[in-house]
């Protein structure tokens, strides 16, 4: 597809300029465990359908991110089989019966190889899409998602995935602070919390867009047509 090098999006607090051969699609952790039913994140009580809507409109811009030929990255959280990369805080962390590395319902606990881990069907990562592995909640936190970045000239992200005040948020944050303009599309990120859902997307675009914009993937769509 040929994109002039520059495309204003309708968003919050103002336009955004994106810069198609510049913007990379960061999609934050659609991962099994957190979004399918009899997964981690219903085992503890959450409503995975807060999380599901997400999935239709993250396809729709993935389609469109790879019908105009640019940079798609994803992430998945979770650890060495090993545990060697938990830290002991972030295990026992919410008293539990069932951690991090535990047997659950789709294989161990966002332990990397399992099936819960892994990444759901309906955006399942083309071969020549980076996959980034993380240890935290953000992207950044000992990841080489930034050298990719740097080494592709990626100096912007649309930020999708799940979920919002949580990994999508800190990743906006360390992006942020790396010099990276973010932009992320509401009806693209979801929270299990509606309230966590409307105040992660306040606190990006608050102060002028202190940590970014944010928009609705429609004005994504206009703006790429
Ligand atoms: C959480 C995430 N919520 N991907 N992980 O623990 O936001």
């Amino acid at each position: 597809m040929n994109l002039p090098q520059t495309i204003e999006i309708q968003a919050e607090p103002y336009a955004y300029e994106l810069k198609p051969g510049r913007c990379a699609l960061l999609i934050i952790d659609m991962q099994r465990d957190f979004l399918e039913p009899g997964g981690f994140g219903e085992m503890l009580g959450n409503d995975v359908s807060q999380l599901r809507r997400t999935i239709e409109p993250n396809q729709r811009l993935l389609a469109a991110w790879r019908a105009a030929g640019m940079t798609v990255i994803h992430t998945r959280e979770g650890h060495r089989p090993d545990l060697t990369d938990l830290p002991p805080a972030k295990r026992i962390r919410g008293r539990s019966l069932t951690c991090i590395g535990d047997p659950g319902p789709m294989g161990r606990i966002l332990v990397r190889g399992q099936a819960g881990h892994d990444i759901i069907p309906e955006l399942y990562p083309l071969p020549t899409e980076p996959v980034i592995d993380k240890p935290g909640k953000g992207a950044f936190f000992a990841t080489d998602l930034h050298a990719i970045l740097q080494n592709l000239g990626i100096t912007q992200l649309v930020v999708t995935g799940v979920t919002t005040e949580v990994c999508v948020n800190t990743t906006v944050r360390e992006a942020n602070d790396r010099g990276y303009d973010c932009l992320v599309p509401s009806d693209c990120v979801g929270s299990y919390f509606p309230e966590f859902q409307e105040m992660g997307l306040k606190m990006i675009k608050a102060q002028g867009g202190i940590f970014g914009w944010v928009t609705h993937s429609d004005s994504i769509h206009a703006a790429l047509r």
